[in-house]
This record gives structure tokens, sequence and C-alpha cells, in this order.
């Protein structure tokens, strides 16, 4: 069976008051349930790393470079993120691939560095409204996948999101149905690509998940967990979340 783990994508929020929240998750989850990850702004990783050492929650980066290091002003390369304390980072999000114009090439170029600097890479896929309208969606998260995943992951350093853009941040959720299909697409690649160890990868959903959602979308075939944003942000919040898992 795939790990269950629950991730927290905390995108551009938090500052040290913040840290509370972290104390909170950590004192509410003293014995492991899930594999329970934060990933904070980057300013916060190493404070969180420090704070949440020894605990059961794991933090996280929320993108790397593909480089080592350079000059690539206002970039973190992926031994910088476990230099401070990460052990995972998110990888193509669909806010990276949008403001950034993130390519599955380079989105697999990242991913190939952090494997080298010992992460777990958590890398996102899913369609736009606009693919989902006009039903490309499999074929779009395809192409994701294929092009971003590199060769030797294996289930310790491999998580895959699926996070449709139209339900990021909007309140909408897909259907249990849509998001069973496109988890069985997503499997389907995984241990065609990978074999028996593809079976045991994670697969999240991510997309306005929240505590009153979460139970109904853990409960769907080949969900392994949440990639969570805006509930991820308060303690109370998230440790519902997590409950469901
Ligand atoms: C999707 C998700 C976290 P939210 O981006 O990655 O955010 O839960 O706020 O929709």
């Amino acid at each position: 069976m795939p790990p269950k783990i629950a991730a927290g994508n905390w995108k551009m929020h938090g500052d040290g008051a913040s840290l509370s929240e972290l104390d909170a998750l950590i004192a509410a989850h003293t014995a492991p349930v899930a594999r329970i990850v934060i990933c904070p702004p980057a300013t916060l990783i190493h404070r969180m790393a420090e704070r949440a050492s020894g605990s059961a929650i794991a933090i996280g980066g929320q993108t790397c470079h593909a480089a080592s290091q350079g000059a690539h002003t206002g970039d973190i390369a992926a031994a910088m993120l476990t230099d401070a304390g990460a052990t995972h980072v998110i990888l193509g999000h669909s806010e990276r691939r949008a403001d950034h114009a993130e390519t599955d090439a380079e989105v697999r170029a990242q991913a190939e560095a952090a494997l080298a600097a010992g992460l777990t890479v958590i890398v996102c896929v899913g369609e736009t409204g606009a693919e989902r309208d006009a039903d490309v969606t499999l074929a779009v998260v395809e192409t994701q996948l294929s092009g971003s995943i590199p060769d030797g992951v294996t289930a310790a350093t491999l998580v895959i999101a699926y996070e449709p853009v139209w339900a990021i941040g909007t309140g909408r959720v897909p259907t249990t149905e849509q998001i069973a299909e496109v988890h069985g697409a997503i499997r389907a690649h995984l241990t065609t690509r990978f074999g028996e160890a593809g079976r045991e990868m994670a697969i999240l959903y991510g997309g306005s998940v929240k505590p009153g959602n979460a139970a109904e979308i853990f409960a769907v075939r080949d969900v392994n967990g949440a990639l969570v944003g805006g509930a991820s942000l308060k303690a109370a919040d998230f440790a519902g979340i997590i409950a469901a898992l």
C-alpha cells in the first residue's frame, strides 16, 4: 500500500508568527498517523525544520532550481533546501508552471536535482478548466507525467499530486468519479513505467481540500492523501484533514 500523506502547501503565506501553527500541529501529532509535510515559504524552512526536528512533521520546499548553484537571482538550489532541513520539495505546481512558465522538461530537471540532493519530490500535474471542457484531461495529465517524472524514482522518493487547476483555491472540487478517473490513469502510468514500485507510489489529490470534504475524497480509490493549500495554514483545519486520512 502507498503511504498516506498530508502535505501542506503554504504558498506565499506565513512569517515568524505563523510558527505557532507548526507548534500546534506538532503537539497534536505525537504518534505518527501518516506522513505529514509542511512546505512553507523558503524564509521559514530552516526555522520550521529546527522546531519540527524529532517530531512527526517533515518540512519541504515549494520549488528548486535544476542547477546546483550559479547566477540565478532569487532561485534556490535543491542542496540548499536539504541544508536548511527540508526533506521534501513540491515541483511543477500549476502556479509555478503559470507564473514562471515552467515546462515539463524543466520540472523533470528540477526533480533530478532534488533527487540527487536526497529530497523526496512531490510532482504536480493537472488540467486547466479549458482542457477539462475540451475533454483532454487524461491526455494532458499523461503528457505532464511522461515529461516531468525522471527515471530511477521509487515509492520513497516520488509523490504525485493531481491538482485540477480549476479547483485550486476556488472552492470547486471535482466529483469523486472525476477524481477516480484521473487517479486511476496516474496509477496506470506509474505501474506501466515503474512496475511494482508504481503500485506503492502515493498519489495525492489537491484543490480546495477542506476538513469538510476530505473524508469523501480520501475514500476514492488511488487517493493516498492530499496536497492542501489554504486549509493547511491553520493547524486546526489541517489536523481535521489529517484525521480523515
Ligand atoms: C492547490 C492547493 C494546494 P488549495 O494549489 O497545492 O491549494 O487547497 O488552496 O486549493
